[in-house]
């Protein structure tokens, strides 16, 4: 199988936000991070401050602009908090930046050599949907903290973490007609694969639709679900982030984790919040479900949802907007062989998504 741009992993998502040195304690604090490298004025860093933080597998750059003409403080003027970078683990970003520009991508960051006493680290970057780039990085030459520039912290190192291990699925949403073309760029440009579509009907309530297709790599690692607002009665939620976030971007990041009543009550005890789930939700769920291993009550306490497909089944839960624009959330999925979304559970988690964009004054009826 011809496979021109072969990725390794999710390398790490990069936070364009207002104040990094709060949002970082906050991902420690609220999700388990721990605190593993920095570079700002300390470091000699004049223009920008990051921190590196990790659970599991899962890392996160969260980046601050230190002056107003900076492009992070710009892009947080327009966006607000937000991922702007997809940072993809790759072999070789010469070959990568070079196969995926002739299919077509716009280059964002030509291959680029960063060194230190610790080796060299590679990086190059194309333009994705709306202003969010997507970057290929070799670390195989490089054994630093995670960049030249940055020092080690090791900030709640202590701590366990709340137990979220990888970063499942990294979804987009984008524009009204645009999900042909962000489609296509994944097929032909990066080499991925169609994995589900779900379509408006699968997706809809009484008011609002949406249509969402699942891009994946050639080995299932990387998987990027994209929507597109549908037209509805109302306004979807995909136009309501279309409209805070002034253009296309990420949705939501799917953290998995292999205990997800452990995880979500860690999450809730510090003051994460979720998006809640009706009682009756949890009547006859094991009859929709069948047979699952933790007991129910404990998930209606949570708020987490379960569904079941062919292969298996799989909770997840959803949080609130982790900024005050409602824009970007994140999920928590658990899978027992289950590959799917969630399926059914989309009208429930829609209709409770609908609640909150009432209480915002955001679901006005055409
Ligand atoms: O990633 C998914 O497909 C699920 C369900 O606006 C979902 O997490 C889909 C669309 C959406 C919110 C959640
Ligand atoms: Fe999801």
């Amino acid at each position: 199988m011809s496979d021109f741009c072969p990725i390794k992993r999710f390398d790490h998502l990069e936070f364009y936000v207002g104040n990094a040195r709060q949002a970082a304690l906050f991902y420690s604090k609220c999700f388990g991070f721990t605190i593993a490298a920095y570079r700002g004025l300390e470091t000699n860093s004049r223009a920008t401050a990051s921190y590196v933080l990790e659970q599991g597998d899962i890392r996160f750059v969260l980046s601050t602009g230190l002056h107003p003409e900076h492009p992070i403080s710009k892009s947080v003027l327009k966006h607000g908090d937000g991922i702007a970078i997809i940072a993809l683990e790759v072999p070789d970003v010469v070959s990568a930046y070079q196969e995926t520009t002739r299919r077509g991508a716009v280059g964002a960051i030509a291959p680029t050599e960063a060194q230190d006493n610790y080796g060299v680290l590679r990086y190059s970057a194309i333009h994705a949907y709306g202003d969010t780039l997507i970057e290929f990085v070799d670390r195989s030459n490089y054994a630093g903290v995670f960049a030249p520039g940055f020092e080690p912290r090791n900030l709640h190192a202590n701590r366990k973490g709340v137990g979220l291990k990888t970063i499942d699925h990294v979804v987009a949403n984008v524009e009204l007609g645009a999900m042909e073309r962000w489609t296509q760029f994944f097929a032909e440009t990066m080499g991925f694969n169609l994995l589900i579509h779900f379509d408006d009907r699968a997706i809809s309530t009484e008011y609002s639709a949406l249509m969402s297709k699942v891009m994946q790599d050639s080995t299932g690692t990387i998987k990027l679900p994209i929507n597109e607002p549908a037209l509805g009665k109302g306004k979807s939620q995909i136009e309501e982030y279309l409209e805070y976030y002034h253009g296309a971007g990420i949705q939501h990041v799917a953290c998995a984790t292999d205990s997800i009543v452990e995880t979500v009550t860690q999450m809730r005890a510090a003051g994460v919040e979720f998006l809640s789930t009706p009682k009756t939700y949890y009547e006859n769920l094991e009859e929709r479900v069948g047979k699952i291993e933790e007991p129910i009550e404990r998930l209606a306490e949570l708020g987490i949802l379960v569904d079941r497909e062919e292969d298996g089944y799989l909770f997840q839960i959803f949080t609130q907007p982790v900024q005050d624009r409602p824009t970007l959330f994140f999920e928590v999925i658990e899978r027992h062989g289950a590959q799917g979304f969630g399926e059914g559970n989309f009208k429930s988690l829609f209709v409770a998504i609908e609640r909150e964009q009432t209480l915002r004054g955001n679901l006005a009826i055409a």
